[in-house]
């Protein structure tokens, strides 16, 4: 698939900006309602951060301004959601699910998108004829933390191709692709087909990429499945499952990787490919 190779950092950030501005609109971002308290004390230990950290590391007019440059330029690559969600969500996520029983969570990154096919829970995930990529089964239940199975609920998953690319965030893809919803069965049972993910590394052509680079750090992710979990009652679960083996396990540039989720995938003894299963245990609302 040629066409993925035009694929620039410049527009699936300026996607995945759009994307989270239109989702702020619509789950009613509540304007005029500002906790200025809150704000002094973010803001002000945010800022005081950073200036013990300059006077700390005698920073320089030379970094300070490589620095400015450096973040006009996020800006104006879109990838404020990238780099945001890449170095810091998953200490948001920590800290927002703390409190839960059930399945562990982790951070959802810049590339959901809601409203994906809605498919029964045998359906197979939207693909092109020929997407390269090993069949993987992907069968298990959902529960309650109190083991009873949660009929209907949803499973929302979204994943790149082999070549790292998600659809809607790159060009030339269908609008779907790899992208669907599927519905566990009256006892919360689901067994559906898709791919294995290949490794996947963030854009390495814009801001984000240029900072990795001059950091001397690495711009790769573990192979991974996003899954949102969802069931009335219940608080919705956003998570990422990965594979045993990948080299990216241990050092993902995203922080996101723990140990409750590692698939254990085998060998699918009735068909092409793999199978796996992994349940999810929602907490009640
Ligand atoms: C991804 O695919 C991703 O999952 C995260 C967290 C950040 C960037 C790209
Ligand atoms: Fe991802």
């Amino acid at each position: 698939y040629q066409t993925e190779s035009t694929a620039r950092a410049a527009d699936s950030g300026a996607n995945a900006s759009a994307q989270f501005r239109e989702r702020m609109a619509s789950s009613g971002g509540r304007p005029g309602v500002v906790d200025h308290e809150r704000v002094n004390l973010l803001a002000g230990k945010a800022v005081k951060a950073l200036n013990d950290l300059i006077v700390e590391e005698q920073v320089s007019y030379t970094e300070y301004n490589a620095l400015k440059a450096w973040l006009i330029r996020v800006g104006e690559d879109g990838e404020w959601p990238l780099f945001l969600d890449v170095w810091l969500e998953h200490s948001v996520e920590e800290v927002a699910n703390a409190h839960r029983e059930g399945s562990k969570g982790t951070i959802e990154g810049p590339y959901y998108i809601g409203g994906s096919p809605e498919f029964a829970s045998d359906g197979t995930i939207p693909m092109r004829d020929g997407e390269p990529g090993t069949p993987l089964v992907f069968e298990g239940q959902v529960r309650s933390v109190d083991g009873s199975p949660l009929a209907g609920a949803k499973l929302e998953l979204w994943h790149a191709d082999d070549l790292g690319f998600y659809s809607q965030f790159a060009p030339d893809l269908p609008e779907w692709n790899l992208r669907g919803t599927f519905v566990a069965d009256d006892d919360g049972r689901y067994a559906f087909h898709t791919l294995r993910p290949a490794p996947y590394q963030i854009p390495t052509d814009g801001a984000c990429g240029q900072l990795i680079a001059a950091a001397g750090w690495h711009a790769w992710r573990p192979a991974h499945l996003h899954f949102k979990v969802s069931a009335p009652g219940h608080e919705l679960i956003t998570t990422q499952l990965y594979f045993p083996g990948d080299p990216h396990n241990e050092d993902d540039i995203a922080s996101a990787v723990k140990p409750e989720l590692m698939l254990d995938p085998r060998d699918n003894p009735n068909a092409d490919g793999e199978i796996v299963s992994y349940d999810f245990v929602m907490d009640p609302e």
